[in-house]
């Protein structure tokens, strides 16, 4: 590996990839975590962990840092008990920094509201008594459906205060797939708005909750805050306006203590399979990590930082690194409600030169975005107050990478590649500001107290420079407790596979370079990943097939410039229904809303067959083939090895 301040031209190749940036020795000087952390935690990981656990607040303290006896299914800090909310809010009141900022709001049409810990600690308590009112009870379920406004974060930090088990679904989801998550978690209560604004106009968001509740029998009120003021439904006994429900609560909340294992929340997500999995998270072990992570990747330094994670809640990176992570370490923080192009295209630089943001983590399919809308953007802008910058949802590419560091870091800011996912909880692979000699494009290396390895089929470590699977071969405290509802997926899903040797098995391709460094390479199953959202292949299989002038569909993710990967549909059809453009117009839309519109498939190719091998599995890497205008690989397992030309021919006559 060479040394070089990063002037050679953009390489876009993971495998010739030679850049190193190594950090600047005054910002190691002052950073929160020094080399010798990996090996200090290496030494003795539970003590590490529990090191760390005592950033946190606590009722009674654990007795046990990890029960991993009943493994798969993981304790952490047994029988400790602490309130998630008091650590993310009350806390940090009780401590002289009640004035200090939590949240700088931003809403897309221009409107702000900044939010104190004080203030916010007034709004949590006054939320919670309104969901007590409601006759919530500790581990009851509660759905979120709502766009990025103050109330979002009042709500969940409410349920955490109660004990009550948040399920947030993100805004962009139809009203089925909102309606089978109530379901799955059977939520008492959902919390919504009348509307939202996307790109500058008001659009509807509770005619899609109401459509969804028509059918949800387990939801028996519907909590609706008001933003746009646009005219809804109204179910008279079951909806009540936030306002008429919380203005009036008492502004204090004596909260109560929960186990270190009491469910905090269901976070769901794509699988291989149709039916997406309820991942569940708990509190001790999770806000350990989430505090921790937050505050080594990103060195964070409270008092002067200003930190902002463009993720939406509805994901789990705006659980973790916008409400839980930030808020335990009592951060100040942007929380912006809009798209990065409206009214125009310097939006977020915009916000960064206004609030002198320090710290900014967002996601490759954006930076992508921005290189193509131009630097010269970014540069009308004062951005010298930004001194981390982070990327999380992808593998980030190099070009990507450099562009990133030199047009919003001016050259200096260290980049953190985050990787980890909704199953990890919080950061698992990253760089470490001050400390790691970044590469563009790679992940690099397990945080302190984590251990991740990349094997071979047989559970094999792989040699430096060599390639295989990710797995994570140590517990640690932020992982999943299970699926809702579904032990037994839990266990095949990630266990299963090197069941032998423990490991957990992540679903990601990765290999090591010649130092040993982690590059993730992508999913290896059937989840597409599009703009940093995991979208599983089978999932929009079935929404085609739920169309009556389908017959059969296989579904496929296409390299994509902008977006990572875009959703290509092959697609046959029933008897007489026509191959033109507007069935491919309606096969579009019928996913948005089946859906959502962020599965809209980007072409929706007709075909007469689908190739499939002798055992009748569609062969996808053949279709890949196709959706990327490659070669079409390997054929000699098809059970009919003409259907690739039929199929090529057919899209030829067609275009
Ligand atoms: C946090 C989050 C998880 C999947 C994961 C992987 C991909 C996330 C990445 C990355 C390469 C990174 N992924 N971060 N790939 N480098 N820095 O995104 O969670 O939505 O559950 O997605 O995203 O494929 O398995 P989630």
């Amino acid at each position: 590996m060479t040394e070089q301040s990063g002037q050679s031209p953009a390489l876009d190749n993971l495998s010739t990839e030679s850049r190193v940036f190594p950090p600047d020795p005054a910002f190691t000087g002052a950073a929160n975590v020094r080399e010798g952390a990996y090996a200090e935690a290496e030494a003795d990981r539970e003590a590490f962990w529990a090191e760390q656990a005592r950033r946190l607040t606590w009722d009674a303290e654990w007795s046990q840092v990890l029960d991993w006896s009943g493994a798969p299914f993981a304790k952490w800090f047994v029988g400790g008990k602490l309130n998630v909310a008091v650590n993310c809010v009350d806390r940090h009141v009780e401590a002289g920094n009640g004035d200090r900022v939590a949240i700088h709001w931003v809403g897309e049409p221009g409107d702000t509201r900044d939010i104190t810990y004080a203030q916010l600690k007034v709004e949590v308590s006054k939320t919670a008594n309104a969901l007590a009112s409601l006759g919530l009870v500790a581990g009851d379920r509660v759905a979120i459906q709502m766009p990025m406004v103050p109330e979002a974060i009042f709500s969940m930090l409410a349920c955490a205060r109660l004990g009550l088990v948040h399920s947030v679904v993100f805004g962009g989801f139809s009203a089925a797939a909102l309606r089978s998550r109530i379901d799955d978690a059977e939520a008492r209560v959902l919390i919504t708005t009348d509307g939202q604004y996307r790109r500058g106009a008001p659009a509807p968001m509770k005619d899609g909750t109401d459509e969804a509740t028509a059918h949800t029998p387990s939801i028996e009120k519907v909590v609706v805050v008001r933003r746009t003021g646009s005219d809804v439904q109204w179910t008279e006994g079951r909806d009540v306006w936030w306002h008429d429900l919380v203005d009036g609560q008492p502004e204090e909340h004596t909260p109560e203590s929960f186990d270190a294992e009491h469910p905090l929340f269901i976070l769901y997500t794509s699988g291989t399979t149709g039916k997406p999995k309820g991942i569940q998270h708990t509190s001790g072990g999770y806000l350990t990590q989430a505090a921790y992570t937050h505050h080594a990747v990103f060195d964070l330094k409270p008092e002067t930082d200003v930190y902002w994670c463009t993720a939406d809640i509805g994901w789990i990176t705006g659980h973790t690194y916008i409400v839980y992570g930030p808020l335990a370490n009592g951060a100040t923080q942007v929380v912006y409600e809009g798209t990065p192009n409206t009214p125009h295209e310097g939006r977020h630089w915009e916000i960064i030169q206004q609030h002198r943001v320090s710290i900014y983590y967002t996601a490759p399919t954006l930076i992508r975005t921005f290189m193509k809308w131009g630097a010269d953007i970014p540069e009308k802008y004062d951005l010298s107050s930004l001194r981390v910058l982070g990327s999380v949802g992808e593998p980030i590419n190099p070009e990507a990478w450099v562009w990133y560091r030199e047009h919003i870091g001016r050259g200096t800011a260290p980049i953190v590649d985050t990787w980890w996912q909704t199953e990890t909880g919080a950061i698992m692979i990253s760089p470490l500001p001050g400390v790691t000699k970044t590469k563009p494009g790679s992940a690099q290396r397990a945080l302190p107290g984590i251990s991740a390895k990349v094997v071979d089929d047989n559970g094999v470590e792989v040699a430096h420079g060599g390639g295989g699977y990710l797995v994570l071969d140590k517990p640690w405290p932020s992982m999943l407790r299970g699926i809702w509802g579904d032990p037994e997926r839990f266990r095949d899903t990630y266990w299963s596979r090197y069941a032998e040797q423990g490991f957990y098995f992540a679903g990601d391709g990765a290999k090591y370079d010649a130092d040993g460094d982690i590059w993730l390479l992508g999913r290896v199953d059937d989840v597409m990943n599009v703009s940093g959202h995991r979208i599983s292949t089978t999932e929009v299989e079935s929404a085609l097939v739920s169309h009556p002038t389908v017959a059969e569909a296989a579904v496929v993710g296409a390299a994509d410039e902008t977006t990572g990967q875009g959703i290509v549909a092959f697609v046959i059809l029933r008897g007489t229904a026509k191959a033109d453009d507007s069935t491919v117009k309606v096969l579009r839309d019928h996913v948005a809303a089946e859906i959502g519109p962020i599965a809209k498939p980007r072409q929706v190719l007709v075909v007469n067959e689908l190739p499939k091998t002798r055992s009748g599995k569609i062969m996808r890497r053949l279709l890949r083939d196709v959706a990327e205008n490659r070669e079409v690989g390997d054929t000699t397992t098809l059970a009919d090895s003409t259907v690739m030309d039929l199929i090529s021919s057919g899209l030829k006559d067609s275009a």
